[in-house]
């Protein structure tokens, strides 16, 4: 091949009509609006390999310099769920009780939230989602990049793999909440970015009545000029 570059190859990517495209488009579109942050969850068990395959999805994810600068933490074991529920509990009934502000408790009455987190219990599996803000390899630190937007990135397509296999997450983030790098023993390098709890919603599973802004709310076009 003429044009091959060392350490470069096809890229195979998919191709649609603009039919197909369009059509696509929009049943993703509808398909990922179905997603609800869940906080009633089933106890009902999930296969190992179902959370496996989402991981993998999340870590397909861009990162600055394909660092991949993120770990992804299973936990099913109850006495873990136990002592994160206790943890997690334990600080945000701090929050819930003067840590946080009139007008943020005020944003928070129409979803219904408080102290209490029984489904950090109750959810088959908890993931909890470290950025790596540095590399360590053999002891030796490496630099990583871009490392708040590219774990972000992953959570996202987290997410939607999640809500892909037919299971309810739920974007957990107790504050302060470094006692997951205490209970899950993570290396020094490893922040907890987010902890979501995964699994099937409960069957009288309810979530709060609210709209998500529409087009016009949320992009902006800049056309150009038109011939
Ligand atoms: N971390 C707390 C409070 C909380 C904050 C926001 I911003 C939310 O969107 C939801 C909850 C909690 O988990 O209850």
């Amino acid at each position: 091949m003429p044009n091959a570059e060392k350490g470069f190859m096809p890229y195979k990517g998919v191709r649609f009509s603009k039919a197909e495209m369009l059509q696509r488009s929009r049943e993703f579109c509808q398909f990922m609006n179905k997603r609800r942050t869940v906080r009633d969850f089933s106890d009902k068990p999930v296969p190992l390999e179902v959370v496996e395959n989402i991981i993998m999805t999340a870590s397909s994810a861009p990162s600055g310099a394909n660092k991949q600068p993120w770990s992804f933490c299973v936990v099913c074991d109850p006495e873990l769920k136990r002592q994160i529920r206790e943890a997690a509990e334990k600080e945000e009934y701090l929050n819930y009780h003067g840590r946080m502000s009139e007008e943020w408790l005020a944003d928070l009455a129409p979803l219904g939230t408080d102290w209490q987190k029984p489904f950090l219990e109750k959810a088959p599996y908890l993931i909890i989602v470290f950025k790596k803000a540095y590399g360590l390899e053999n002891g030796e630190k490496k630099k990583n990049y871009y490392v708040n937007e590219s774990v972000g990135l992953a959570a996202g397509l987290l997410l939607a793999a999640i809500h892909n296999a037919g299971l309810a997450s739920l974007t957990h983030t107790p504050s302060p909440m470094n006692f997951l790098q205490e209970i899950l023993e993570r290396p020094e390098n490893e922040r907890p970015f987010l902890l979501i709890p995964v699994g099937y919603p409960a069957e009288e599973a309810q979530v709060p009545d609210i709209n998500r802004k529409g087009l016009k709310d949320v992009m902006v076009l800049y056309e150009g000029m038109k011939e």
